[in-house]
């Protein structure tokens, strides 16, 4: 199978409660490579823009001010399989449903404070990559 890239986000609610580390070690333990890592503060803008397949859904305005509260740590992860096995660690977006050894089953609290995000397609994955990393060359 083919190695590929995806973008993780940690987002603020894990970022604030300290989770950095712990969720960087999970991350390689599972065998991935990050190729690329910043922290960044989100402008209002740049999350409407990253977050725009959303923009008419009832959740968009809480998950802007979600997004804009605090610091995230973007990462380009990279592995054989990248997208679904980063979706796999994740857990799923409603983080009281995910299991105890993901990501979200351990430092996410609801389907909106859900810790982490995970592109959910390899053609999403080259848009969000090149959002956060625009001189990335991607192969
Ligand atoms: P995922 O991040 O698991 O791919 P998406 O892409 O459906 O989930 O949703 C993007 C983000 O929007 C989620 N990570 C979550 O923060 C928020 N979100 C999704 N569904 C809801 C919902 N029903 N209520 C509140 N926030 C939501």
């Amino acid at each position: 199978m083919a190695i590929e890239r995806t973008l993780g986000i940690i987002k603020p609610d894990a970022v604030a409660a300290g989770k950095m580390g712990e969720i960087l070690s999970m991350i390689s333990k599972a065998g991935f490579k990050i190729a690329a890592m910043k922290t960044a503060h989100l402008t209002r803008e740049q999350a409407a823009e990253f977050y725009a397949v959303h923009a008419e859904r009832p959740f968009f305005p809480d998950l802007i001010d979600f997004m804009t509260s605090g610091q995230i740590v973007a990462m380009t992860l990279e592995k054989e399989n990248a997208v679904a096995a980063w979706r796999e660690l994740m857990g799923p977006t409603d983080s009281t449903q995910a299991g105890p050894d993901t990501v979200r089953g351990r430092f996410g609290t609801s389907v909106s404070r859900n810790a982490v995000h995970g592109s959910d397609s390899q053609e999403n994955a080259v848009k969000e990559i090149l959002f956060f990393f625009p001189l990335c060359k991607l192969v």
